[in-house]
């Protein structure tokens, strides 16, 4: 597809959206619609597993975000994931959201594209996600969607929202939103800032996909929280970490006051997940200090 047809079609869908956006946070999150929208309410999650859950919650977060891979098993049978389902919800955290979601050996762009094998993939993952009540999968997949060396970025562009189109129609009626994610530039070179995120979840123009902010990629592509307010409505779900090192918030005392206050300014309702590195020793400590240090700065920005 043209830029020039990409900009047409997302102006004419811009209203359609917008007015649906509100609808579907509700949904997603189980949140109802108007309490969505009145009051930003923002829940504090980490990347982890099922089985540490439990000590997770006495250290103040409210849910986990797991792998695709590790709890929807979209390479394994119906009757076996059914087996392994009950235990899974028997996690002492509600399973929220998932991330890594299409492998790298699936091929999103280039000239020999597999859509059909990865589709067949990520709407498995999709199902499993409504069984378990995960609301969000986190479409980074850098891999996948890399655009080969010397091919047309243009038409990868195209390959990847025709991906996204069909994986949105494909998955309309279940509860699962799929939330496409940002990556620096040094993950990979198909959608790199919030700001074209707003362009291709417009372009793409899916109720069932919308948009992550991932604070760490953000910084790290010297994108300002301002990013988030033109996103608005479109971001369902965020990651976070200090710049430096990618540590856990409250490692080097960076202040991210300035993407949680864009996210008040939004009236965001929904997970920020820690999505970094911890300390071998004593890592309860630090994820009490984390969880400290991210209401203080959500509280500060007030
Ligand atoms: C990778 O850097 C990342 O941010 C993950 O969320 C990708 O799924
Ligand atoms: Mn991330």
């Amino acid at each position: 597809m043209k830029e020039r047809d990409l900009t047409m079609q997302i102006r004419r869908r811009t209203f359609v959206k917008r007015c649906t956006a509100a609808a579907i946070t509700g949904c997603a999150s189980g949140l109802s619609a108007a309490a969505v929208n009145t009051e930003s309410r923002i829940m504090l999650g980490i990347c982890s597993s099922p089985g540490r859950a439990a000590q997770l919650k006495e250290a103040g977060f409210e849910y986990i975000e797991s792998g695709v891979s590790a709890v929807l098993k979209p390479d394994i049978s119906d009757s076996d994931y059914a087996r392994m389902l009950e235990k899974l919800k028997e996690s002492a955290l509600p399973i929220y959201s998932c991330n890594g979601f299409i492998p790298g050996k699936y091929r999103l762009t280039g000239d020999k594209t597999t859509h059909d094998d990865a589709l067949k993939y990520a709407v498995t993952a999709c199902r499993r996600a409504d069984m378990l009540g995960v609301s969000f999968i986190v479409f980074g997949s850098g891999v996948a969607r890399r655009i080969p060396d010397g091919f047309d970025a243009g038409r990868a562009r195209a390959q990847f929202i025709e991906f996204c189109r069909k994986l949105g129609e494909s998955i309309s009626d279940l509860k699962v939103t799929v939330v496409l994610e940002p990556l620096n530039r040094g993950e990979t070179n198909l959608l790199n800032s919030v700001g074209e995120g707003i362009e291709y979840v417009d372009a793409i123009n899916q109720p069932r996909i919308r948009l992550l902010a991932d604070f760490y990629h953000m910084m790290r592509e010297e994108e300002k929280p301002d990013a988030i307010r033109s996103a608005g409505d479109r971001i369902l779900h965020c990651h976070i970490a200090e710049l430096e090192g990618r540590s856990a918030p409250g490692t080097h005392g960076e202040d991210l006051g300035g993407y949680f206050k864009a996210l008040k300014d939004i009236n965001y309702s929904g997970g920020v997940s820690c999505e970094c590195r911890w300390p071998k020793d004593n890592v309860e400590e630090a994820w009490r200090k984390a969880v400290k240090i991210m209401r203080t700065q959500i509280a500060s920005v007030d």
